[in-house]
């Protein structure tokens, strides 16, 4: 009885065996700052995350307005590569614009 009880083989549901697991994805967040300018930022948008101008600066808008704006999501070293060329262009171009990435 006692045995029937305790025994923690009963009522427990295999689990399901997936085939694929899927990665998990990662937001990439652009930060304002006081010095890039609003074009800089809508050209990286364009160029880095492959938006159109329109939505480019809808996304500028908000971070300029908002401290923070989604750019996009990404898979782990998709996102790390985005953030890398981010940094980069934004060094080159004496800018101190940053982003960052946040597990879904
Ligand atoms: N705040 C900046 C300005 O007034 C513009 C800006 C927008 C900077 C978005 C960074 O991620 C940013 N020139």
């Amino acid at each position: 009885m006692a045995d029937q009880e305790n025994n923690p083989q009963r009522g427990i549901m295999e689990k399901t065996r997936h085939k694929t697991t899927k990665p998990p994805m990662y937001k990439v967040y652009l930060l304002n700052d006081d010095y890039t300018t609003m074009e800089f930022v809508v050209e990286v948008l364009e160029r880095v995350f492959g938006k159109g101008k329109v939505e480019a600066t809808r996304i500028m808008l908000h971070v300029h307005r908002n401290g923070k704006g989604l750019a996009g999501v990404y898979a782990r070293d998709i996102a790390e590569t985005k953030i890398s060329q981010v940094h980069n262009l934004a060094r080159d171009n004496g800018f101190p614009l940053k982003c960052d990435m946040e597990k879904e």
